[in-house]
């Protein structure tokens, strides 16, 4: 099942809609070689410290340095995050930001995660309704999200994965 969207069909269902914030679900966003695809890969919003872990699902490394990442509501005053200048993510590698050490806003049982790139691009997003039993976790790596008993924060979750 292919999953990607055509950038410019979400931003036609933006303009249609009020914007992906209106539809608690998964996005992933892939539009072309020049458009690297990183992903929200693993969302903790309970317990804390909340955490998300975003993944370069790519074969070439990409370069994330001024990207942002915000939950459900952006437009309170320090909801946005923004990823620390020369932030590399390897190949096929991982990077995750921790509640409280990293960002300011915590994560609630409804709450959502957007990624942003450079341009103001949405990248991903993901919602949800409740805090999951366990963690919110894509199986495998860039996959769909599932409900998973343990966290696997900065790497792969194949071994999380059922
Ligand atoms: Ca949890
Ligand atoms: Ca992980």
């Amino acid at each position: 099942m292919n999953r990607a969207v055509d950038s410019r069909v979400l931003l036609a269902a933006i303009l249609c809609c009020g914007g992906p914030r209106t539809a608690l679900a998964d996005f992933v966003f892939a539009d072309g070689f020049e458009s690297p695809l990183v992903v929200i890969n693993e969302v903790e919003s309970n317990p804390s410290p909340d955490f998300v872990e975003f993944h370069n699902a790519t074969a070439d490394w990409i370069d994330v340095s001024g990207w942002t990442f915000t939950d459900a509501d952006p437009v309170t005053p320090g909801h946005v995050y923004t990823f620390a200048s020369g932030t590399i993510i390897p190949a096929g590698g991982f990077v995750v930001y921790y509640e409280t050490t990293d960002f300011t806003f915590g994560l609630g049982a409804t709450d959502e995660v957007h990624l942003y790139d450079t341009t103001g691009r949405q990248r991903d997003a993901f919602g949800w309704t409740a805090h999951a039993a366990g963690v919110f976790a894509r199986c495998p790596d860039a996959g769909a999200f599932r409900d998973v008993p343990t966290p696997t924060a900065g790497s792969s979750n194949a071994s999380a994965c059922p």
